[in-house]
């Protein structure tokens, strides 16, 4: 039996005794996911906050002597976990000690425009050295996260390429716990600098079935740019990679047994990169995609990730040795992205060798059948590319517009109750982690291939593929939607949703 079922009160108790360490829950280095900082032991409903986060520049060693400065959670890296009980509501406080008003987004939850924390819904900011203190029911139960929201543009110390991102558990009130150890893997890069062109993976999404017609028009407009002479667009490269706040091999390993079931739950934290990993001599159960159980778990050797995606996954231990627990890109991996995986007993230097050849598919995870039932309405998106449109940023459109930064204005209506199928058409040759906020979608077709039952808040929409989602108008409010790769999401790659009364 795990400890996942922990309530909220032993939770309280456990972390107030155990300082700085959350119970049940495996934690690293200096930069550790401890949560016993975050909580004030008090009950709901007294005036007094149950959490508090406080945002401000710190230093965070990344390896021995190898500090980087950021903008974090109290001060460290990740911020601290937050347990939260599905369904109990929670009193978190938000102090701002920077600058710059910040926004802290509650990725996942199905929250009011109010406590969401997104500009472009209505959430007040927090002032630059200010408080804003907010109150809401967690859910739905399973692995979310907070970030910040802001736009970074061409800040590379600002929005989510800062150290602003913490993991969240909701637990339900019947949590299964049949694992032996949990284990938190936050993964996130430092230190970005802008290039003209990138090596952001493209072909690791299964079916690979390509849209002629999107393909040509991305193809023809991106020769037309070139003919012009205008370079490519900036993309982001990173210099340091980590794992929970570490770089492969200068963080506390994950220290297992063998025999056990180990409960990975991981976030890629990145604002930009899509992410893998894998665990040489071990298999992944996925159990659950951006938190949600999933239909069918499936054995999967290799995780992918896009910005935002989350994954829970079982490995049984049964190799014993000293292993990395790291990205397939070798230069990534060599620069940081891994985490070391040390059996009990076991000594040595760790091990990688490259899994097979894999292609990552969310309907493997998936129910036999498609949707059950046909939406109400469909509505049809096309996201275009304009190559280094920008400022040199390449600008992004959704059914040719391009958001503009705190435009409140809604593009698309939804009527409460309704069902709706967002059908997805990227016309560029980027992986576009796609995510809608306050709402969760059901993925029901993916490069022309019906799937049902994986249900998500981010989708990764293939190089000219197609992608449909689908989902219940159940959260009233302005409902942002963008792509959750900040150059993108920062360069018009956004729209809102709002509810309107039925004529
Ligand atoms: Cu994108």
């Amino acid at each position: 039996m795990g400890r996942v079922g922990l309530s909220r009160r032993e939770f309280l108790r456990e972390t107030a005794r155990a300082g700085t360490a959350a119970a049940g829950t495996a934690f690293f280095g200096t930069n550790a996911m401890a949560a016993g900082d975050a909580v004030a032991v008090q009950s709901p409903g007294d005036g007094v906050a149950e959490y508090t986060l406080r945002i401000a520049a710190s230093a965070i060693e990344i390896a021995p002597k190898r500090i980087v400065s950021s903008i974090t959670y109290n001060g460290q890296f990740p911020g601290p976990l937050l347990r939260f009980q599905e369904g109990r509501e929670v009193t978190v406080e938000v102090h701002n000690d920077t600058e710059a008003p910040e926004q802290l987004h509650w990725h996942g939850q199905k929250v009011s425009t109010d406590v969401d924390g997104a500009a472009e819904e209505g959430t007040p900011y927090i002032p630059a050295h200010g408080v804003r203190r907010i109150t809401f029911t967690p859910r739905p139960a399973g692995l979310r996260f907070y970030h910040t929201h802001n736009r970074a543009g061409a800040d590379l110390h600002a929005g989510q390429y800062s150290g602003q991102v913490g993991a969240v558990y909701i637990e339900a009130e019947d949590e299964p716990g049949r694992h032996d150890r949990e284990v938190f893997l936050m993964l996130k890069e430092f230190q970005g600098a802008f290039s003209q062109g990138g090596d952001m993976p493209q072909d690791f999404l299964s079916p690979a079935t390509k849209v002629r017609e999107l393909e040509e028009a991305g193809e023809s407009a991106m020769k037309a740019s070139l003919a012009k002479g205008v370079p490519h667009g900036y993309e982001v490269g990173y210099q340091y990679f980590t794992i929970n706040g570490r770089m492969l091999g200068h963080g506390e390993p994950v220290r297992v047994k063998a025999g056990e079931r180990v409960l990975f739950h991981v976030v890629n934290g990145s604002a930009t990169e899509i992410r893998s990993l894998a665990l040489p001599g071990h298999t992944f159960r996925v159990v659950a995609l951006d938190g949600n159980a999933v239909p069918q778990p499936a054995e999967v050797p290799v995780l992918w990730l896009g910005p935002a995606e989350r994954i829970s996954a079982l490995v049984q231990m049964r190799q014993p040795g000293v292993w990395i627990l790291g990205d397939l890109a070798d230069d990534d991996r060599h620069h940081g992205m891994g985490i070391v995986v040390e059996y009990a007993g076991q000594k040595g230097k760790p091990v990688w060798t490259p899994p097979r050849p894999f292609r990552w598919s969310y309907a493997r995870f998936a129910a036999q059948k498609g949707a059950s039932q046909e939406p109400d309405e469909t509505i049809e998106m096309t996201f275009t590319k304009r190559n280094a449109a920008e400022h040199g940023f390449n600008q992004w459109a959704i059914n040719e517009q391009v958001f503009s930064s705190g435009s409140m204005a809604a593009a698309y209506h939804l009527r409460e109750g309704r069902r709706y199928r967002l059908r997805m058409r990227n016309a560029s040759d980027d992986v576009h982690p796609v995510h809608l906020h306050r709402h969760s979608f059901q993925l029901t077709k993916l490069a022309g291939q019906a799937t049902g039952g994986v249900i998500k808040d981010v989708v990764m929409v293939g190089g000219y593929q197609e992608a449909e989602v689908e989902f219940t108008a159940d959260n009233p409010g302005l409902t942002l939607f963008h792509c959750h790769q900040q150059l993108h999401m920062d360069f018009g790659f956004m729209t809102l949703f709002d509810y309107t009364q039925a004529a």
